[in-house]
């Protein structure tokens, strides 16, 4: 992609009402631009960001043997009256009416309708366990949304479902998205910590949080600090492993506010280790039993011909909230420091004298080169000087730099550098191309 040709509206100052780094970062970088409070448009760069977080999460639910659907933004008001949440939301919901006078509304979650494509198509539990997802625009009117994505109106989310026959495999259902969770969240260079939360309006008895640690957090969060450091549990397990898992991870103290108790704290962690912090909620999951099955009479025949309700939990990840906390964990002064799993591009090369034949050839051999060895590649061809293209590469966070000049051409070498650590290397093009591909 060439930069004259591309569109990258970066700002050199954020707005004054950006008020976090992640939020005043999204702007400055041309990821995305506020439409109305809470509801913003995704240019070209962010849009990239966001589908690589998407296609990360959506790999990990694969893995962990959930089916993508897609299920629409509006929802007829009569099926969330027939789990009574349709009165009980309250102001968060978005409420339209179409011409015909019939109620609608704009999603802000999907557990009655996909309750009710389960009820119309699944009779026997021999369909069972069944996970479904969709990865959708939701909203939510909230009071005070702020800080850019990570308390949008409009947002994205993955939410999956789950149906089983009874408690107990429900539970394991569980705890397979628990361990789905801790790949993802690995997989696009996060630490998070599952601690025990609230349920809410979504309902149930066990529900986990999924924390970034952050100080620009919304939550206050309390937790041993060996969890921190704890390593993703990998795939293809096993329902023993499964156990292992949530078990190594449940028996350790994490709580949000709302589920602190400060005397089970200190009782059941070391002074050491005890950690609390400011933390951003990325995911978070729900075990509910009945209470949308029930309501909405969505039961399978058991293996013994009765009909049963349904065991279901579901399983959210805010995926646009996601952009905010990766940049909160991931920046330095100079702007973003994408994780290689989730940046936009993968290395930008930087013309210094865009003017010289010599260096442009140089750098267009780089490009199709890299391009031709599968690599994501910004081509910086335009003729701005050399520092505004250096400071412009820091701030979008492309992990790494491949710049090209006059005086480098006739010594034979290009600068490699790092954008994560900041270490350059001059060396030839093709030991630069073999440690960008290595
Ligand atoms: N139905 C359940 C699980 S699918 C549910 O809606 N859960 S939730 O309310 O906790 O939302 C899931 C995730 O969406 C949250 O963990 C958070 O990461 C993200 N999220 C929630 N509200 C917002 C918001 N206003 N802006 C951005 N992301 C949000």
């Amino acid at each position: 992609m060439r930069l004259s040709r591309y569109f990258l509206p970066t700002l050199k100052e954020a707005p004054s009402d950006a008020q976090i780094v992640s939020h005043q970062l999204m702007l400055r970088a041309g990821l995305i631009k506020q439409e109305a409070a809470g509801i913003y448009a995704w240019l070209p760069l962010g849009l990239r960001v966001l589908r690589k977080i998407e296609q990360i999460v959506r790999e990990e639910q694969e893995r962990a043997g959930a089916v993508e659907l897609l299920m629409p933004t509006l929802q007829l008001a009569d099926l969330w009256r027939e789990s009574g949440r349709y009165d009980a939301y309250g102001p968060e919901m978005l409420r339209i009416t179409d011409r015909h006078e019939r109620e609608l509304l704009y999603g802000p979650t999907n557990e009655e309708m996909v309750t009710d494509i389960f009820r119309s198509f699944v009779k026997s539990y021999k369909a069972l366990p069944l996970n479904l997802f969709h990865i959708q625009w939701k909203f939510r009117d909230e009071r005070r949304p702020r800080f850019g994505v990570m308390r949008g109106r409009e947002f994205l989310m993955k939410d999956a479902y789950s149906f089983d026959l009874d408690e107990a495999s429900a539970r394991i259902a569980y705890k397979r998205m628990f361990a789905a969770y801790l790949n993802t969240f690995s997989r696009l260079g996060l630490k998070a910590v599952p601690m025990r939360a609230d349920t809410g309006p979504i309902g149930g008895d066990l529900s986990h949080e999924f924390i970034v640690l952050a100080d620009t957090g919304e939550s206050e969060v309390f937790c041993d600090r060996k969890l921190v450091e704890m390593e993703a549990p990998g795939h293809n397990l096993s329902i023993e492993q499964l156990e292992g898992v949530f078990d190594a991870r449940t028996a350790l103290y994490a709580a949000t506010e709302e589920m602190h108790d400060a005397a089970a704290f200190e009782a059941q962690t070391a002074e050491g280790d005890r950690l609390s912090a400011r933390g951003i909620e990325v995911g978070h999951i729900f075990y509910f039993g009945t209470k949308y099955s029930a309501p909405m009479k969505a039961k399978v025949a058991g293996p013994d011909g009765q009909d049963t309700e349904v065991h279901m939990g579901s399983y959210g990840v805010g995926v646009s909230r996601l952009l905010g906390a990766i940049i909160e964990a991931s920046h330095d002064a100079g702007g973003i420091i994408w994780p290689d799993s989730v940046a936009p591009f993968d290395v930008v090369v930087i013309n210094l004298r865009a003017g010289d034949e010599a260096v442009s050839a140089a750098c267009e051999e780089a490009v199709a080169r890299l391009e031709g060895l599968g690599k994501d590649v910004l081509y910086d061809d335009t003729d701005e000087r050399p520092g505004g293209k250096f400071a412009t590469a820091d701030l979008i966070g492309v992990p790494w730099q491949l710049t090209i000049g006059p005086k480098g051409l006739a010594d034979g070498v290009v600068e490699l550098k790092r954008r994560a650590t900041g270490e350059k290397i001059s060396v030839p093009l093709d030991e630069a191309i073999s440690r960008l591909v290595g």
